[in-house]
């Protein structure tokens, strides 16, 4: 971790933290990957002003109660099939009348993979000039964990009692085929890398999509205080490759893993009882990756 992801975060320097993203006392549950990921995000978009977008999912449950709010940012709470609609029309205000800062939408796996998909293509098709950030804590979290078209092969929820039978949708191959600027995949253990890709986004114009792999200890029947471990083992064992695609063609990976077994990753969470030995994602995982190094070989970024 560099000296820059030690710093102390703004709040902790100010009374009142009128300008944070997310406020200390919100009803996120303990461990949950949103909280991490907000104050990363906070911590590499610090000075610049930002409006925030969230469809319907944990993360406008996380302002709390009216008149409070967690988000010490301008917040606006969406539909689904809105939320990206929004935001593109915000940032075009934004855009003539000369306002600086970002426009981010805040959205789950539900709303990005399935409920609000056509939104986000429409936004990365026209190139909107905003910042997509999806916390993709692979399930519905807000509604008592149903199976979202992220939630991973074998995992158990409340919609999958005996595990689910499909693979996680590439939503990154979705985006990038729209030949957006700037694609990339983020993880909470490797926060240097998460500081730079939030950066470089925000650094651009255009339609940006961030996927953040976001533990969700109460869907994932995890340890709430290993939510960070097990973002390290979804990078180190493949499951969850870390990468960035540049324009919709060029490919960079960022970490290749490291030889963990994916089973290590299984064994703490309640939601893979089921897969035993026989996992049958291998084979997928292999292909992914056999996929990425083919694109980051034929197609580099420099
Ligand atoms: C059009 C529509 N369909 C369904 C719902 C019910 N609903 C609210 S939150 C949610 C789950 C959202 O899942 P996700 O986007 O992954 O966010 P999370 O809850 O996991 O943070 C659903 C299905 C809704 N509000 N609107
Ligand atoms: S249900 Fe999951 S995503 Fe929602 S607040 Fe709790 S830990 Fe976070
Ligand atoms: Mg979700």
């Amino acid at each position: 971790m560099s000296a820059d992801a030690t710093e102390p975060l703004p709040w902790t320097e100010s009374l009142g933290c009128p300008t944070n993203i997310l406020r200390p006392g919100n009803t996120n549950c303990p461990g949950c990957g949103m909280s991490a990921a907000l104050r990363w995000l906070e911590r590499a978009l610090s000075g610049t002003p930002v409006i925030l977008c969230i469809p319907a999912g944990c993360a406008v449950v996380t302002a709390g109660i009216h008149p409070i709010s967690a988000y010490g940012v301008p917040t606006v709470a969406t539909p689904f099939a809105s939320s990206a609609a929004v935001a593109a029309g915000i940032r075009i205000v934004q855009n003539l009348n000369g306002d600086p800062g970002q426009t981010l939408c805040w959205a789950g796996d539900g709303a990005t993979y399935d409920i609000g998909v056509a939104s986000v293509s429409a936004a990365a098709e026209r190139d909107e000039d905003i910042i997509y950030v999806c916390y993709d804590n692979e399930i519905y979290g807000n509604t008592g964990g149903q199976r979202s078209s992220s939630t991973p092969i074998h995992a158990v929820t409340t919609t999958t009692p005996g595990g689910k039978s499909q693979h996680k949708k590439n939503i990154m191959a979705i985006v990038a085929a729209h030949r957006i600027p700037y694609a990339a995949t983020l993880s909470l253990a490797h926060p240097d890398d998460f500081l730079r890709k939030v950066r470089y986004a925000a650094s651009i114009r255009g339609f940006r999509f961030l996927l953040i792999h976001s533990p969700c200890p109460t869907g994932w029947k995890s340890d709430p205080a290993e939510s960070i471990e097990l973002d390290r083992l979804a990078v180190a064992s493949g499951l969850f490759p870390l990468y960035e695609v540049f324009d919709g063609r060029r490919y960079r990976i960022n970490v290749r893993p490291s030889g963990v077994s994916p089973e290590e990753y299984f064994r703490r969470q309640g939601r893979f009882w089921r897969v035993a030995h026989d996992w049958k994602g291998l084979d997928d995982m292999k292909q992914e990756w056999e996929y990425l190094e083919n694109m980051a070989s034929l197609s580099p970024a420099e």
